[in-house]
């Protein structure tokens, strides 16, 4: 159903942790979807959201990986984040303008060089700055690097989103809807419940298992008693992670479990009944797998 002049496309949002990402996702989206976890670099290659409006649809994917590489999960996360930005059709390179460029920001930099795709520089937390500062910082940045659009933002309070909404949106190419339009929008208790799933996954793991772990509803449905049943999977890529989400004994998988079934009830207001697979599925991060388990289902 591509209506004439519909717009649509995918958003690489890149910046180092701790500038704003999931804040600016949030505000978006106008809900908590986008994990707001302490821990750096366990967001993986996915889609945080879709924003859809009688104009344009925007799928914005995650970038993680974005760090210098240490051992061979890192260099894989390169490579992937490397073609999450080829992909794309605007990458959104997200700034604390509170703070001095880091070694972090330029080492993003670096990678966003012979990119063909264009660079929105967003400047976030303008709350924090002082506008002489500001300008100071979008010099430092403009030097290192030729952006399309700089455009400052509070992700916080909102300032300046609506706007950089509508930049994004001029870059997008005329294309379909991807995603049904409420899909995020009016019901998005799968999406949640798939978040919060996976969140208590990475909370109680440890650091080896954070990109390597996906989690897809399989079924979501009331009973006449009102209790929710929900069945989820829980994608790894390797048979040892498989057994350390497991856990001994299940123990490991029984407390995502209680800790997911606590918020998926908080969230629904009813009683939940949680069964949770883990299944080992090998490159489950290919994007156009992603794009299917996240909700484009023919
Ligand atoms: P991420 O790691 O890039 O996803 O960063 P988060 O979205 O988790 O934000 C990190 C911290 O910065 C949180 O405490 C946010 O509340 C805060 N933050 C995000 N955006 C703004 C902003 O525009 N202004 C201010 N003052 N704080 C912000
Ligand atoms: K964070
Ligand atoms: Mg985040």
């Amino acid at each position: 159903m591509s209506e004439k002049g519909f717009k649509s496309g995918f958003i690489s949002i890149i910046g180092r942790p701790n500038v704003g990402k999931s804040t600016f996702m949030n505000k978006v989206l106008g809900q908590k979807v986008a994990i707001m976890s302490d821990k750096p670099q366990t967001t993986r290659n996915k889609i945080q959201g879709v924003h859809t409006t009688e104009d344009s649809q925007m799928i914005f994917i995650d970038t993680p990986g974005i760090h210098k590489p240490k051992h061979q999960l890192g260099e894989h996360m390169m490579k992937v984040a490397r073609n999450t930005l080829r992909e794309t059709e605007v990458i959104l390179f997200i700034i604390n303008a509170a703070e001095e460029i880091g070694r972090g920001d330029e080492y993003i930099i670096d990678m966003l060089k012979n990119n063909d795709t264009p660079i929105i520089l967003v400047l976030n937390k303008i709350d924090l700055v002082h506008p002489d500062k500001l300008m100071e910082q979008i010099t430092v940045y403009k030097d290192k690097l030729n952006f399309s659009e700089v455009v400052p933002i509070s992700a916080l309070q909102g300032n300046n989103v609506d706007h950089l909404l509508s930049v994004i949106e001029s870059y997008l190419p005329e294309g379909p809807m991807y995603y049904p339009e409420d899909r995020i929008t009016d019901h998005p208790e799968h999406f949640i419940v798939s978040e919060l799933i996976r969140e208590k996954v990475l909370h109680l793991t440890s650091q080896e298992i954070p990109h390597a772990i996906g989690v897809e509803v399989d079924k979501m449905k009331a009973d006449d008693n009102g209790t929710v049943h929900v069945t989820a999977t829980i994608y790894v890529e390797r048979d040892s992670q498989k057994g350390m989400v497991i856990g001994k004994g299940g123990k490991m998988l029984k407390e995502v479990g209680q800790l997911a079934r606590y918020d998926i009830e908080n969230l629904l207001g009813s009683k939940v009944f949680l069964e949770l697979w883990v299944k080992v599925q090998k490159d489950w991060r290919n994007k156009s797998q992603f794009i299917r388990s996240l909700g484009y289902r023919d």
